[in-house]
């Protein structure tokens, strides 16, 4: 008997909503959820493919033992649980809590409450966010950082719809949904349909390319030097707003002084794009009234994320692109708690703290956590702190990390290695013990950390409508399966570690700019909660109560909720800062350097870039049949004049190398990318001491990347993981 039921997909945090068939408890088909009042039927094919996910048949459904001889045997979730709690305690008895760490990923959306209580696991344990190792500190730190830097505006960026002018920096939200979580390209063409200009710089002329006015292509790496030659035409054009520079900025002369060697012949010469292309850019941004320039994971791999971002909260901020006073929240709350939105800055403040300098490069300790590109050297480097054990929650470090062969070899030392995953990933693969997760569909949903999502920086995700949903599970897990969510897990852990956890419930900010400050809620450990339950903390003081949302089934927007901006405070004294010292280092350093290092040359002529691919989410996805089952690789696009060049066909296989590793690759013809380039996804190929077969499990491009000391983000940490030089030739 087939059924339907409304559901959530949470594959990734666009959480579209769903119309999920069920026949004899088995999902067999999905489709979006037609009558939902924002998505309106919107799906992408991860989330039609939900049914092929939760039926696979290697799909994992009991834990597993790494036996001696590298086999993996089946052992109860709750004795995997048992030992690895005594492990767990011999390691902190012999070397104390700082040699235990967590790494969750990008699996962990599918539940948020999974990444709150690994940190409250490390606060019980007293190493708090020093051993948190997120895919934050490997995706874009650099926003968080610069916006500490640069001063948070109360009432938020204008919102995508509501303006008439966008610029996309290596940012391609029809294919990543990064930004715009609900059906972004239909979101696209409407707003250009009501007169937007759409600015897109990348050196692919990507999806979201397709409406823009203007397409600039520059080398990749290069846009700091070609945004501060945006800065430069604006400042001494007097393009920009002053009087909202006035009332709320500071630093301006010092900002002017600082892009005045980045004349736009200085930029082009540098980015590799025509100087007209530069003023007509600044001049379609600049006579616009509403909207902003934001940047993507492209042009933040490339080492100088931070100062990217920093400078486009800068343009931004100069163009006065700020929701004002009388004007509508343009990112309303609904499950989180209230606040009054206010035309005004929240100060700017100093992220890391130099006097406690970690491990590893005299990094510091920042808000961000600990940076996950030196996980393999915090493993591998021998002194006090030096981690002996690893939690991977829904990540896959083993291809998603720099330096893939670094990483086996410092995950193959560990004392303990645990992977909680849904499948046996590459991390999986080298894992003492795997533990597997629930998947979607058999997990209750909640969009709320779709509106918190606004906290990770300028353009992650965040709502423009006052909207929300939850879903019931619709699913029981497999029969006979032995399954435990990542939460429940790490509750286990400190149960048996007699250690009492504390969650933080409903957090609205991040670093010291706060809306509202989270609530804590001790977990009562004599009795596991239901995920219901733990929905409850988190939404704990939410603006309208999680029973209220659960009455609409199909999510409500809640249009009767939004506030008006109020007027800036008489006795405010917080200012945006358009010239902090350490930016202002960072920008003078790429001028000495003539943009971003290293540069191609003979011996490395390409730059390797990052991409995403529609079917797959980083590596979610690949073995799915309908998904990576289609094309199980992920090929290397180049231009058809570089294939020419390289007497190579589309097709064929091809040697990729840059200075610190190599792959193998498919070759793809790509006319729209720039010459030059080589762009490939992330997050495929097989384990280094595995088989490959580049054309069923794709190449490695982690294989490329290295994470010594000048290739890392002196501050955060954050590995350069675009704008790589390598060479590639046919095979023999
Ligand atoms: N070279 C290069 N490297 C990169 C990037 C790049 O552009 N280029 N991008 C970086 C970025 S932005 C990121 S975010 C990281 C991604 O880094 P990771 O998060 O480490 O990688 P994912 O492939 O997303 O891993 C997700 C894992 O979760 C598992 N999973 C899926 N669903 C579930 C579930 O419901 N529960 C559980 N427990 N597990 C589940 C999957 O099987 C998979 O093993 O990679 C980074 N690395
Ligand atoms: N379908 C799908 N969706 C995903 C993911 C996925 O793997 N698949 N991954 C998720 C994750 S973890 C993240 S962090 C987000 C990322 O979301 P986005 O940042 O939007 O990621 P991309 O789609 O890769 O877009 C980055 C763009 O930057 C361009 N680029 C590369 N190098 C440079 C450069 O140096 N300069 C400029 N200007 N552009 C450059 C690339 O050509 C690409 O078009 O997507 C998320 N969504
Ligand atoms: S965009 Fe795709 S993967 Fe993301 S939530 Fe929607 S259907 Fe799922
Ligand atoms: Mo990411």
């Amino acid at each position: 008997m087939a059924e339907t039921h409304i559901s959530m997909c949470k594959v990734c945090p666009a959480y579209c909503p769903i119309e999920v068939t069920v026949e004899n408890g088995r999902a067999v088909k999905v489709m979006g959820d037609r009558q939902s009042p924002l998505y309106k039927g919107y799906t992408c094919p991860k989330g039609r493919a939900l049914p092929e996910a939760h039926n696979h048949p290697d799909r994992l459904l009991h834990s597993r033992k790494r036996q001696p001889d590298g086999s993996y045997a089946t052992i109860a979730t709750a004795s995997a649980i048992d030992e690895i709690s005594a492990k767990l305690k011999a390691i902190i008895a012999e070397y104390g809590p700082e040699a235990v760490a967590v790494y969750p990923g990008n699996g962990t959306v599918n539940n948020p409450v999974n990444i709150s209580i690994a940190v409250s696991f490390l606060n019980a344990l007293g190493t708090g966010l020093e051993r948190f190792f997120s895919v934050q500190t490997i995706d874009q730190p650099g926003k968080v950082i610069a916006q500490a830097l640069h001063g948070k505006w109360i009432a938020g960026p204008h919102p995508f719809h509501l303006s008439d002018t966008w610029v996309l920096v290596g940012a391609n939200p029809v294919i990543s949904k990064m930004g715009l979580g609900q059906n972004p390209a239909q979101i696209i063409k409407e707003a250009v349909a009501n007169g937007m200009k759409l600015i897109v710089i990348d050196p692919r002329e990507t999806e979201s390319a397709k409406k823009a006015c203007l397409h600039l292509q520059p080398q990749p790496g290069q846009d700091p030097t070609l945004l501060a030659g945006f800065l430069h035409i604006i400042l001494n054009e007097e393009l920009y707003n002053k009087a909202f520079v006035a009332e709320h900025a500071r630093g301006i002369e010092q900002l002017k002084a600082a892009v005045q060697p980045f004349t736009p012949e200085y930029v082009s010469a540098v980015a590799g794009v025509p100087v007209d292309q530069i003023h007509e850019a600044v001049s379609i941004f600049t006579s616009a009234k509403r909207g902003s320039l934001v940047t993507g994971t492209g042009p933040h791999f490339a080492l100088h994320g931070t100062l990217l971002e920093y400078l486009a909260l800068c343009i931004n901020t100069v163009c006065g692109r700020w929701v004002r006073e009388g004007e509508r929240n343009g990112h309303p709350h609904v499950m989180l708690p209230d606040y009054q939105p206010k035309a005004q800055p929240m100060a700017p403040y100093k992220p890391w703290d130099e006097t406690k300098p970690g491990r590893l490069y005299g990094l510091p300790k920042t808000i961000m956590g600990a940076a996950t590109g030196t996980l393999a050297d915090e493993i591998l480097t021998p002194g006090k702190g030096q981690i002996r054990a690893l939690i991977c929650a829904g990540s896959n470090p083993m291809v998603s990390l720099p330096d893939q062969k670094r990483t086996l070899k410092a995950f193959k030392s560990l004392d303990l290695l645990v992977s909680l995953d849904v499948e046996m990933s590459n991390t999986a693969r080298v894992a003492h013990y795997v533990i597997p997760d629930y998947l979607g569909l058999e997990t209750p949903a909640v969009s709320q950390f779709l509106e918190a999502s606004k906290y990770y920086g300028l353009w992650t995700q965040g709502l423009e409508w006052p909207y929300a949903m939850y879903a019931p599970p619709v699913l029981s897990p497999p029969e006979g399966s032995d399954l435990i969510e990542i939460w429940q897990f790490f509750y286990e852990v400190c149960k048996k570690l007699d250690m009492p956890l504390t969650m933080y419930g409903n957090a609205a900010g991040a670093g010291e700019h706060w809306d509202k400050y989270p609530q804590q809620v001790p977990l009562d450990m004599s009795e596991r909660p239901s995920t219901e339950t733990m929905y409850e903390h988190m939404c704990i003081g939410s603006r309208v109560p999680l029973a209220e949302v659960k009455q609409h089934i199909h999510g409500k927007i809640y249009d009767e909720l939004d506030h008006q901006v109020l007027p800036r405070d008489a006795e405010c004294t917080d200012y945006f800062e358009l010239a902090d010292t350490h930016m202002m280092a960072e920008l003078q350093l790429i001028y000495a350097n003539r943009g971003d290092l290293p540069q191609p040359d003979a011996d490395y002529p390409l730059l390797l870039t990052p991409r995403r691919t529609n079917e797959v989410l980083n590596s979610i996805g690949r073995t799915n049949p309908k998904l990576g089952g289609k094309q199980p690789f992920n090929p290397a696009f180049l231009n058809p004049q570089d294939l020419e060049k390289y007497g190579i066909n589309s097709g064929d296989l091809i040697r990729i190398r840059s200075a610190y590793g190599e792959i193998t690759g498919v070759a793809a013809a790509e006319d729209r990318l720039r010459p030059g380039t080589l762009s490939m996804s992330h997050c495929f190929g097989a384990n280094p001491d595995e088989q490959t077969d580049p054309e069923t499990q794709g190449a490695c491009t982690a294989r490329l990347l290295t994470a010594d000391e000048g290739h890392i983000d002196p501050l955060f940490g954050q590995p350069r993981m675009g704008a790589i030089p390598v060479a590639i030739s046919s095979m023999p």
